[in-house]
């Protein structure tokens, strides 16, 4: 129990309740930390750093809460649980470590969400920062936690928030702020896409500049928000970076003004053209210079586990699209790699977090040639999915890889982009596309 009301109560003792705790302690300001796991992560560092602070695990005890000033949750605690919705019913506020961040940072914020492409866009806005000369701190839901990054010398923070950061936020006020793109995600945690929706729409609380997906009318902020966007996406427009034809050869753009070849781009796929343009529009809208901008666009060679390239075997070409954890990205990632007449051998399944799985195969009908599914949620996703396309199971990876293989012709690609969460075979994205990879070089040619 808390023995007094000048305590915060931290949920989740993950990588963001630990930074969390640090940044308390550092500002002298008493916490208890809980959590709701069996085995709650960093019991022992917790013991060593803060050896006098109460943690409490197992359920939330609304009683503990209701003796706490403020409540700093975990982005993987959903603040209608009932614990933390009684709390907060009695007065209490809950915030998150972004809404803690806002309050603290002292240099202008690029906040970046989505449903998919935030990572990529988020790093590519970062390098440009970069080669531009700026001290630049890039995290949030990628990377390093958004409190770790605090420090008075940065200029910029380039940060990637999710869905389930945004819930806790009451106002960003960020320099620039932007989604993506929405498709369905995370509806294991939300009770409907509105919902989900609205944690997302949240980035653009007081912002001073809003970048939206031109082909994606869910990116849109509500006309009240006042704020003129700048679009990214489709062709020549004002106010917008497009993808414009010279002599048969498409450009990246800036309204009418031809910026450089698409060609030039690293990073593979329509989408990643997309990605450009957003990160170019981030850019723009942060007072980044054009020049260092395009600098840093034709070195990005893109994010491990996104569409990476793995191998080429008697022809056929092996893409790691771990990183692919919806529906939507896995459609993404099919049309970006497709390559008409040659098809894709799809590798997908896992944990499903609740989408339907119908909306699948219209959208790769054409594109794919046999589907080979992994995981927990394989058979649903079979039974929800038909089309020209094959489907097999797999148990393994190693299974998986093999099975794609034999059903590829030469010129195809295999393609793993799941749209599933891993947890149910792997410990996490990266180590299934690491699994992957292994198992494309375990093929003998
Ligand atoms: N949990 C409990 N009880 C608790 C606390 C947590 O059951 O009391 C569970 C959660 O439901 C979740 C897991 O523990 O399954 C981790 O939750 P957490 O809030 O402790 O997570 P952290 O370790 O702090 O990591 C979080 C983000 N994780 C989630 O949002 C689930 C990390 O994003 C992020 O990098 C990190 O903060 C730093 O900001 C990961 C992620 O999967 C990569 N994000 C989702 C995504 O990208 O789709 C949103
Ligand atoms: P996030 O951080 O939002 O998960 P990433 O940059 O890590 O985004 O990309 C995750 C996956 O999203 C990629 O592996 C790819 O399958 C898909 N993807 C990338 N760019 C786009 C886009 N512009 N639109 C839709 N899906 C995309």
């Amino acid at each position: 129990m808390i023995a007094t009301s000048k305590v915060k109560a931290i949920i989740g003792t993950g990588v963001t309740g630990l930074s969390v705790a640090r940044f308390l302690a550092r500002q002298g300001q008493a916490f208890v930390l809980l959590d709701t796991r069996a085995q709650p992560p960093n019991l022992a560092q917790i013991k060593k750093e803060f050896p006098q602070v109460l943690v409490e695990t197992g359920e939330l005890k609304t009683e503990t809460l209701l003796l706490a000033d403020e409540i700093i949750t975990s982005p993987g605690v959903a603040v209608a649980t009932p614990a933390i919705a009684e709390a907060r019913a009695a007065g209490i506020p809950v915030v998150g470590d972004i809404e803690l961040f806002v309050r603290y940072a002292r240099a202008p914020i690029v906040a970046i969400t989505g449903s998919n492409a935030k990572s990529t866009v988020t790093t590519l806005v970062g390098e440009m920062a970069a080669q531009a000369g700026l001290k630049v701190a890039v995290g949030g839901n990628l990377g390093t936690p958004a409190l770790d990054l605090l420090n008075d010398d940065i200029e910029l923070y380039v940060m990637e928030l999710s869905s389930f950061q945004l819930e806790t936020v009451t106002k960003l006020n960020a320099k620039v702020a932007t989604i993506l793109n929405i498709s369905a995600d995370h509806l294991d945690r939300y009770p409907n896409m509105q919902a989900y929706h609205a944690a997302k729409l949240r980035v653009y609380f007081g912002a001073q500049n809003i970048v939206v997906n031109r082909n994606d009318v869910l990116t849109h902020p509500p006309l009240a928000s006042g704020v003129k966007p700048i679009t990214f996406g489709g062709g020549a427009e004002f106010n917008n970076f497009g993808i414009i034809q010279e002599q048969g050869e498409d450009f990246l753009a800036w309204q009418f003004q031809p910026l450089m070849p698409a060609s030039q781009l690293k990073i593979r796929g329509k989408h990643n053209v997309d990605n450009a343009l957003a990160a170019l529009a981030l850019g723009h809208a942060a007072g980044l210079p054009l020049p260092a901008m395009l600098e840093a666009l034709k070195h990005f060679s893109g994010l491990p586990h996104r569409c990476e390239w793995v191998a080429a075997i008697k022809g056929v070409e092996f893409f790691n699209d771990s990183k692919g954890t919806n529906i939507g990205a896995t459609v993404a990632a099919i049309k970006g790699l497709a390559r008409p007449p040659a098809k894709l051998v799809l590798i997908a399944g896992g944990e499903g977090k609740g989408a339907d799985f119908t909306e699948l195969s219209p959208a790769i009908d054409d594109q794919v040639r046999a589907v080979v599914l992994i995981g927990r949620d394989a058979p649903q996703i079979a039974a929800a999915i038909e089309g020209k396309f094959k489907v097999t199971f797999a148990t393994s990876m190693m299974d998986a890889v093999s099975k794609a293989y034999e059903q590829a012709h030469a010129g195809d690609a295999v393609l793993l982009s799941p749209a599933c969460a891993s947890f149910d075979m792997f410990k996490n994205y990266m180590d299934r596309g690491q699994q992957f990879c292994a198992a494309v070089r375990e093929l003998t040619p």
